[in-house]
């Protein structure tokens, strides 16, 4: 945290990092908001009066669980359950739950602190939080999946409930997992409630939900190039990821005539330069959500370069939207892509760009947005999710996606109301923490000190 030239922010994250400490990614997400609120705060002494960010750093809970279960093999096995409860300021705890073998306490912290600023841009109620497990769906049969998911919940149904905290899904935990988490839920609690958001259409899930972030993305891209008089149509953009986010990502790109070039998965990354199309999405769906396959088909199928081992932003574009995993986006990938002509950055991943990475983009005149605003929208259809179930119907398509795109609407202007700067250009990473801020912070003052 060297770069840190404000005494105020510096003393602050000497006193994080004391305190939290090998906990990486942890301390970049709060060094990010704190970059950008203590100057803030500074203005406003009835926050530093009240020592609001030193604790809304400190989760109000956070469980730490053995999960048992047995694999096809009769094999004995074990992972570690995790549920960070972050903030309950202005709602119940909200946030995905994410199942990867690099799960650690301080990635979920980062989560479930970035949820907290994240939901409250949404402006719907709904505090922060996070879970997950170091548990790999990868090579797992759907048995194997269902019995981890069922001694998971079994848990964790305990710290949960609808009024308490509300889990969804995140990276490995999809519609498959989340209805074999609901099913255990139901059965523990003999209750069916909206416990859990991303369920699928036949029991309580929304429509949109599935399609939400990636098209939540989208809506906020437009609104940026908007801003400039610009749009979409014919740009190339070079999209990272294969999973939820990056499908309907570049669903919503095609719809508004932009042109997505690349997709990856953990193992490299494709690049089509005619363009993925409506039916070779298609097929990436059937070969990700039925197949469970490598993206590496894709270029033995459409006959397209593949890059083994590498990240899609070499590639020349207009747009590059980082959809698949934190830090994926490093200061070196950065000067490519400004090398190469890139204007504008959009996270649909959490965190997927370095703080060299941002500094760089930002000094470069590339437009960036933080995933905290730009990818809003999943989490903003998971609280149109709990509005519905919580009235006991359904929404249509046109209804919820036409709340998804005012809620991205609004994000904007809050990132336009706190981020303007002089020369009428907005940093987005002021505005999206300052607003995000704000709003908790204030709750957090009319509640009193708890
Ligand atoms: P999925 O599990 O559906 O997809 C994850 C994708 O990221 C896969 O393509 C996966 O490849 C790839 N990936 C995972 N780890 C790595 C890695 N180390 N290097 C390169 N690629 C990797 O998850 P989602 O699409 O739901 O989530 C993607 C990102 O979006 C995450 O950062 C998540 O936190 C964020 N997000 C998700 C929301 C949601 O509603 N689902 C909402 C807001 C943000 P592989 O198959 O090889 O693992
Ligand atoms: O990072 C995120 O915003 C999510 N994974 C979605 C959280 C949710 O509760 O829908």
């Amino acid at each position: 945290m060297n770069s840190i030239k404000e005494p105020a922010t510096r003393s602050f994250m000497e006193m994080v990092e004391r305190r939290n400490p090998a906990q990486p990614e942890f301390l970049q997400a709060v060094h990010e908001v704190a970059m950008a609120v203590i100057p803030f705060m500074e203005e406003h002494p009835e926050y530093v009066k009240a020592n609001i960010l030193e604790r809304m750093i400190e989760a109000e809970r956070i469980m730490i669980f053995r999960v048992p279960w047995v694999d096809d093999e009769g094999n004995y096995r074990v992972n570690r359950g995790y549920r960070v409860q972050m903030n309950s300021a202005i709602g119940p705890y909200k946030g995905g739950l994410r199942f990867h073998p690099n799960v650690t306490l301080s990635i979920l912290k980062f989560l479930a602190f970035e949820q907290v600023f994240k939901n409250s841009l949404t402006t719907l109620p709904m505090g922060g939080g996070k879970g997950g497990a170091d548990f790999d769906p990868k090579g797992k049969s759907d048995k194997e999946v269902m019995r981890f998911c069922q001694s998971y919940m079994t848990e964790l149904f305990r710290h949960i409930g609808k009024d308490t905290d509300i889990p969804a899904g995140d990276i490995g935990v999809g519609a498959r997992e989340i209805g074999y988490l609901f099913g255990q839920y139901k059965r523990l609690a003999n209750q069916f409630n909206g416990i859990l958001t991303g369920k699928g259409y036949a029991y309580g899930g929304s429509l949109i939900r599935p399609e939400a972030t990636g098209y939540g993305l989208l809506y906020f891209v437009d609104e940026m190039l908007k801003k400039n008089g610009d749009s979409i149509k014919n740009k190339k953009v070079v999209i990272s990821g294969s999973g939820n986010v990056a499908q309907y990502a570049i669903e919503k790109t095609i719809a508004f005539g932009g042109i997505p070039l690349t997709a990856s998965d953990s193992d490299g990354f494709i690049y089509d330069p005619d363009g993925i199309d409506t039916e070779k999405l298609a097929y990436i769906m059937h070969l990700k959500n039925v197949e469970r396959g490598r993206i590496s088909a894709y270029a033995e199928k459409y006959g397209c370069p593949y890059y083994a081992g590498e990240k899609p932003w070499k590639i020349p574009c207009d747009v590059a939207l980082p959809c698949a995993v934190q830090n994926e986006l490093d200061e070196k990938d950065a000067r490519l892509l400004v090398r190469n002509g890139c204007t504008l950055v959009a996270e649909g991943a959490n965190m997927p760009t370095t703080p060299a990475a941002i500094s760089y983009l930002q000094a470069n005149g590339v437009l960036y947005a933080p995933g905290k605003a730009s990818n809003a929208g999943g989490v903003a259809a998971s609280g149109l999710e709990m509005s519905q179930n919580s009235l006991r119907l359904y929404w249509t398509r046109e209804e919820v996606e036409n709340r998804l795109k005012v809620i991205m609407h609004n994000i904007h202007e809050q990132c336009k109301k706190f981020g303007r700067k002089e020369d009428g250009t907005i940093d987005y990473v002021k505005g999206a923490n300052i607003a995000g801020f704000v709003r908790v912070a204030d709750a957090m003052l009319a509640e009193g000190h708890v």
